[in-house]
């Protein structure tokens, strides 16, 4: 069985599929790191070396990678990753996903905290700049998360919530 986390940059997927992983005794992939140590360079110097669009072929031949070496793994996606080519349908062809549907003002109070330089997407950008890009962003984006098999509404999950969701308890 494999576990897809869908959703926008600090929507926690990464803390909760890492959560949720343990307790279910799967492996744990966070898609951004794993193309990270293929790749033997940081996120960050993909996109500024190579660009968004090389950005986005890594990331499919990750997760296909990812998919091909995994049975029992919950996978905690990048944020752009269910929209980019088919990478949607490929992930509900391989297994369950979910969609942590976090609302605009909380992410972008998160994201605000976070270290802006490891998210290319946001670094170099003004405070009203970066409003902008994220609520244009989760617009644009939102049908395609809405794609997942399952929704869990935010902005805090509990892995008791995920499992309940999954019919494993
Ligand atoms: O995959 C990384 C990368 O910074 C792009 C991204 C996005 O498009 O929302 C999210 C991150 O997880």
């Amino acid at each position: 069985m494999l576990i897809f986390l869908i959703g926008m940059m600090g929507a926690g997927k990464t803390t909760l599929g890492w959560q949720l992983a343990n307790k279910l005794g799967y492996s744990f992939v966070d898609l951004d790191d794993f193309i990270e140590k293929r790749e033997g360079k940081s996120i960050a110097q993909i996109f500024e070396q190579e660009g968004q669009e090389c950005f986005r072929e890594l990331e499919r031949a990750a997760l296909e990678a990812v998919v091909t070496e995994n049975t029992k793994a919950v996978i905690s996606t990048g944020g752009g990753t269910p929209c980019f080519f088919n990478n949607m349908d490929f992930i509900n062809g391989q297994g369950k996903s979910i969609f942590l549907n976090v609302p605009l003002s909380e992410i972008f109070t998160r994201l605000s905290g976070s270290n802006l330089a490891l998210r290319p997407l946001l670094a170099n950008k003004t405070e009203e700049e970066r409003r902008l890009f994220l609520t244009n962003t989760l617009a644009a984006r939102k049908p395609c998360y809405e794609q997942a098999v399952y929704t869990l509404n935010g902005p805090d999950f509990t892995v008791q919530a995920l499992l309940k969701l999954l019919n494993y308890n």
